[in-house]
Parts: structure tokens; sequence; C-alpha cells
């Protein structure tokens, strides 16, 4: 890469302010894009919300994630599920709440919330290919009990652009623990979603509020273009 005459770095027009990425040491990271929250009979539903809610999302994510493909920077998708026999689901998760379908119980795509099951997949528009990384996770920091942390670590990987579902409750907590760890964060606002309008708007305000407290916020609008400046992908650099 030394010496090279390609842009390997980009400024995506974000809020509160412009960011430099440097598209080496950045991964596109795609938080729990599955069925389980997305369709009907999944996890989301049986707590009682409109799944609907979260469609808008995919077009948006599965543009950037054409781009980050062409442009060969680490795409790195998660998942969250538990273990067939709920060793790693805490009785307060599962016990939680009054919704139709607990963790593990029956549903109409598989065991709620299960790894292996069809709902624990994640949708077909955005299946992950050859080279890309799956993390599954039990909780809802994509760091929390996974190796994660390490992944990125041995790939110098220092900024993330972050998609997935929901807003509030995995994209946040995800975003806090990656905030924390020193990472530099740019939350893709029409690509992360939530079952609750009022949550998505607000959720987006608070991480770019005070300076950037968690991270940036900017549209695929904003983003895809600094990615395809990146004409030439990392692997022929
Ligand atoms: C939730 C998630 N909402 N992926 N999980 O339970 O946001």
């Amino acid at each position: 890469m030394a010496g090279a005459n390609y842009p390997l770095s980009g400024t995506v027009a974000a809020e509160p302010a412009p960011i430099d990425l440097d598209w080496p040491a950045t991964a596109l990271l795609i938080i729990d894009m599955q069925r389980d929250f997305l369709q009907p009979g999944g996890f989301g539903e049986t707590l009682g919300n409109d799944v609907s809610q979260l469609a808008r999302a995919v077009e948006p994510i599965a543009a950037v994630l054409s781009v980050a493909r062409e442009a060969g920077i680490l795409v790195v998708h998660t998942r969250e599920g538990h273990l067939p026999d709920l060793s790693d689901a805490p009785p307060a998760k599962i016990e939680r709440g009054t919704p139709r379908l607990r963790i593990g119980d029956p549903g109409p795509m598989g065991r709620i919330l299960i790894r292996g099951e069809p709902g624990h997949d994640i949708i077909a528009e955005l299946t992950p290919i050859g080279g890309e990384i799956v993390i599954d996770k039990p909780g809802k920091g994509a760091f929390y009990a996974t190796d994660l942390g390490k992944v990125l670590q041995d790939r110098g990987i220092a900024n993330l652009l972050v998609c997935g579902v929901t807003t509030e409750v995995c994209v946040h907590t995800t975003t806090r623990e990656a905030n924390d760890r020193g990472y530099e964060c740019l939350v893709v606002s029409d690509c992360v979603g939530s079952y609750f309008p009022d949550f998505q708007r607000i959720g987006l305000e608070m991480i770019k509020a005070q300076g950037g407290i968690f991270g940036w916020v900017a549209d695929s609008g904003a983003v895809i273009p600094a990615l395809a400046a990146l004409s030439t992908p990392l692997s022929q650099v």
C-alpha cells in the first residue's frame, strides 16, 4: 500500500462535523439484519412490534454494502441469538416482558432467537459472502461475549460504518461499546432502523449531540460517494 497513488482516505459530510476516514482502517458493521427482527413471526414481532418499520433500512444498507464490497473494505455482520440449550441467555432476558412467544419457544421461523434456526438467519437481501465476517452475539452489544474486538484489532480497524437494527437498542449499545474502546463510529442514518419513529429520530440525535458524544451521523447519500471514490479495490492497491 505504501506509496500508492490512490485516495486511501475520504471525507464524509457528517454531523456534527465532516469526518476523514482512512479506508484500510475502516470496516462496515451491519448489526442484526435477521429475519427474527425484520419478518413476521420472529422475536421482534412477538414483543409486539410492527416489523414493517425496519424494512426501509434494507435498500440503503444493500447499496452501502455493494459499494463496500467493491471497495474491498472489511465487512462484518452480527447476529443476535442464543445457543439451543439457552445456556448463554440470562433468565432476566428470557423472562422479561409479556411477549406472545419467549426466546427458545417454537415459532413460525423456528425457535425464537436461537442460533441455527431460520429466524436467526440474516435476510436474503444482505446475505454475507465469502470473506465477510459473521459475529454471533448473545447480547445487545456486539463486543460483549464475542471476539469482535480481536477481529477488528487484528485487521487494524479504527473506524466503523455502523448500519443495522435496532437504532436505539443493538446499534446504540454497540456504538457505545465501540466508542469506549476508541473506535470512531459513523452511524449511517438511513441504514439503521427502529420500530419506533421517535426512537429513530432521537437515537440518531443522541449519537451526534455534544460534539459527537458517541460518534458521527451521515446518510448513505454522503457515505456512498466517499467510498466509491476508492475506485481501486483495497485488495489491488
Ligand atoms: C433488540 C436488536 N432490539 N438487534 N435487538 O432486541 O436491536
